[in-house]
């Protein structure tokens, strides 16, 4: 697990919701409860109960939303979550989330937004980049090239590139879905590079949000799908033909799909725990991502909720090397691959080729 830890890792695919602390959400459950907005003891038993079907998921966010939807509570959230990845090493990551309305609170989804954005310049403990173009990359170069160099880097100050997506709920329409993504633009300034599209894929229909994403797309917006996560080989065809730049899960994929899939080199988020505990894959040694490593096709592990699964994405690389029989090296080249498929400019994925580089030289 140390190495698994210490060397440099690229996470592509987290809901900021989804990563929260156990302590955080109880504590902040536990201060609604105070108030007399929601009955405690019920929701403890909800947030610590561990296995849970994709369905169950889906209400546990329903739960979750309604303990974290303020202001204050996702400027926290979002600083403590950046803050968990810095501490193993994430030298870049690309957080998402569902800007959310709540207007009994004055939440707007701009204001939503403005909150993660407070939470990344509250962060004080760790060197924080998310600001596109600016100074920093040239100064986090150097930086993070130090870290790298240092074998015990335990007590040096962790660094770390953060991006913002900002997702579409499946439950939400086209108006909704285009909100969302006239944020995104006026947000790109502030480190928003994408759009994502989730939510419970029992629900909704690729035709609702396709003119929001084609918008995306010729905007300049990167675009990645959850594709996959129930059997819908229809949709599967349509998110795959739409040609994002890359999907999440990629479970219920049937021999045609694959075929797609593999001839159109969409890079695919892979998130091992998220599957298994959802039941998404039946066993861990039946995963996909055998097959995919195998042909070599573009991939990234990722956490997917490390909060709502009890995990982390060193977790994620000691499961895949330990399940897969892969070793150090080649774990290290994986996590190093991830850098071709980041939403971010040249500049940024230059800074962590050399990173990883400079980490690889201590490994050997
Ligand atoms: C699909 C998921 C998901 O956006 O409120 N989300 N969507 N599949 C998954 N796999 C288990 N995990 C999380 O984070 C929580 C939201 O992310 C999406 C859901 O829409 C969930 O409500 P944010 O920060």
């Amino acid at each position: 697990m140390e190495w698994c830890v210490s060397m440099p890792k690229i996470e592509l695919h987290v809901h900021l919701n989804g990563s929260i602390r156990d302590a955080t959400l109880l504590d902040l459950a536990r201060a609604l409860g105070d108030k007399g907005l929601i009955d405690f003891s019920q929701v403890e038993h909800v947030i610590l109960k561990n296995d849970r079907s994709l369905s169950e998921v889906f209400k546990l966010f329903d739960l979750i939303h309604i303990v974290t939807t303020d202001h204050s509570s996702i400027t926290r959230i979002t600083k403590e979550v950046v803050e968990d990845f810095a501490s193993e090493n994430v030298v870049y990551l690309e957080l998402r989330t569902t800007p959310k309305k709540n207007d009994s609170l004055g939440m707007s989804k701009r204001s939503y937004v403005e909150a993660v954005l407070e939470g990344l310049r509250a962060i004080s403990s760790v060197d924080v980049a998310f600001i596109p173009n600016s100074e920093e990359p040239v100064n986090l170069s150097s930086t993070l090239l130090s870290d790298a160099s240092d074998k015990c880097n335990g007590n040096t100050r962790k660094k770390i590139f953060v991006r913002l997506l900002l997702s579409i709920d499946r439950r939400e329409t086209t108006e909704a879905a285009i909100e969302t993504v006239m944020l995104a633009l006026e947000m790109r300034r502030f480190g928003v590079v994408g759009i994502d599209l989730s939510g419970n894929p029992a629900v909704g229909e690729w035709t609702t949000y396709l003119p929001a994403l084609m918008f995306a797309r010729q905007q300049g917006l990167y675009v990645t799908l959850h594709c996959g996560e129930v059997s819908n080989s229809k949709e599967i065809h349509n998110m795959l033909d739409f040609l994002p730049q890359r999907i999440g899960h990629a479970c219920f994929f049937e021999e045609e799909h694959w075929r797609k899939l593999k001839s159109s080199n969409i890079p695919v988020e892979i998130c091992l725990t998220s599957n298994i505990r959802t039941l998404s894959v039946p066993t861990i040694d039946a995963h996909h991502f055998v097959d995919l490593y195998n042909a070599k096709h573009p991939l990234v592990l990722c956490t997917d909720d490390s909060g709502v699964f009890s995990t982390s994405l060193s977790n994620e690389y000691k499961i895949a090397a330990s399940t897969f029989g892969l070793g150090q090296k080649e774990m290290f080249e994986l996590s190093k691959n991830s850098i071709e498929f980041i939403f971010a400019d040249d500049v940024v994925k230059e800074v962590l080729r050399k990173t990883f580089d400079s980490a690889a030289k201590s490994l050997t």
